[in-house]
């Protein structure tokens, strides 16, 4: 199957870049809860497409985190719950299955013709055409080389935006998707005038005094069960009250749980404005597929990396999710380094 895409990859880009050039409207979105990889990618697409002259209207469920704002023409991205337009071509980046998108744009009647464009090993061929590669870090690389292929200089802004998607998809070149080939593209990218010692405080040196306050509350809950494989963590309504941090400022505080020693499962429970009702984050390492886990209560992700949104109070959510954290620990061995592909 990877041969097989690598074999195609060409011929779907040049499929691709036809379609553009066929093509004047255009729609892109993302999933829900957007990480480096999709805005970045959304954005660096964005970019290409109004230099070629094509109208782009680019629209998220959700907001752009704090830390991507740095990035050029994010005040841009649209935040919406329903996109009632029409347009000839609809973009859907890193999304391993339709669900993700949280049902912006109704694709059948208001769109002539969808491009899937994801890197997730298990994603559904759901777009009429589908530019899948499971083993691209991330899609900002894909776009690397739709770029590349297309003949079109990247400009600076571009540049930014993909190298972002790609070092924030490693997790800073150190998951298991750290390939030789990303940082031969990252050579490329700093060849072209990216630092990556400003980037790098862009993107993980710029934590608000109120967001560590509430990092600092949140370590606090810290709590490792189950033999000492599973630590969770939790973040209350009254926790963002007291500090001040907001909610789209605890981009990587789940990893703290993961980060302890021995520990294969981390999670970060998150109050929700609406009360009993919790965001759950789940990061693992090896084998263990959070995905799984958070699948089974309506939500998605990767073996790595996964979300959920599950009602109830904060006793009943732990005590399911945990429940179902640690069967899949027992049933999982401890594995070899981490595949994470968010
Ligand atoms: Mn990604």
């Amino acid at each position: 199957m990877q041969r097989k895409l690598r074999g195609e990859k060409k011929k779907i880009i040049n499929k691709i870049l036809k379609i553009i050039r066929e093509n004047r409207t255009f729609f892109i979105t993302s999933h829900m809860r957007p990480d480096g990889d999709s805005i970045g990618a959304q954005l660096a697409l964005g970019s290409f497409l109004k230099r070629l002259g094509k109208e782009v209207y680019i629209a998220n469920r959700d907001h752009v985190p704090a830390v991507y704002r740095f990035l050029s023409h994010s005040s841009d991205i649209h935040v919406v719950e329903k996109v009632e337009r029409n347009f000839d071509v609809a973009f859907i980046l890193d999304c391993s299955d339709l669900q993700r998108i949280g049902d912006i744009i109704d694709l059948k009647n208001r769109v002539k013709i969808v491009i899937n464009m994801d890197h997730h090993l298990d994603c559904e061929l759901f777009g009429d055409y589908n530019y899948v590669e499971p083993q691209a870090s991330s899609v900002a690389e894909e776009l690397y080389d739709l770029f590349k292929q297309s003949g079109l200089e990247m400009i600076e802004e571009e540049v930014l935006a993909l190298y972002v998607g790609i070092l924030t998809d490693t997790g800073r070149f150190q998951e298991a998707n750290t390939t030789p080939r990303c940082h031969e593209i990252v050579a490329e990218l700093i060849k072209k005038g990216i630092s990556p010692q400003v980037v790098s405080q862009k993107v993980y040196e710029s934590r608000t005094g109120p967001a560590l306050r509430l990092l600092s509350l949140t370590l606090r809950t810290l709590e490792v069960t189950a033999g000492g494989k599973i630590a969770h963590l939790l973040i209350t309504q009254d926790m963002y009250k007291e500090t001040g941090g907001r909610e789209d400022e605890t981009e990587g505080f789940v990893n703290f749980a993961r980060d302890v020693a021995g520990v294969e499962a981390g999670i970060l429970f998150r109050e929700t404005e609406i009360g009993d009702q919790f965001r759950v984050s789940f990061r693992s390492k090896g084998k263990i597929d959070v995905s799984k886990i958070a699948r089974l209560f309506g939500g998605g992700g990767h073996r790595n990396a996964a979300g959920c949104t599950v009602k109830g109070n904060v006793g009943e959510v732990k005590q399911k999710i945990l429940n179902a954290v640690s069967r899949e620990v027992a049933n999982t061995g401890t594995t070899e380094g981490r595949d994470s592909q968010c």
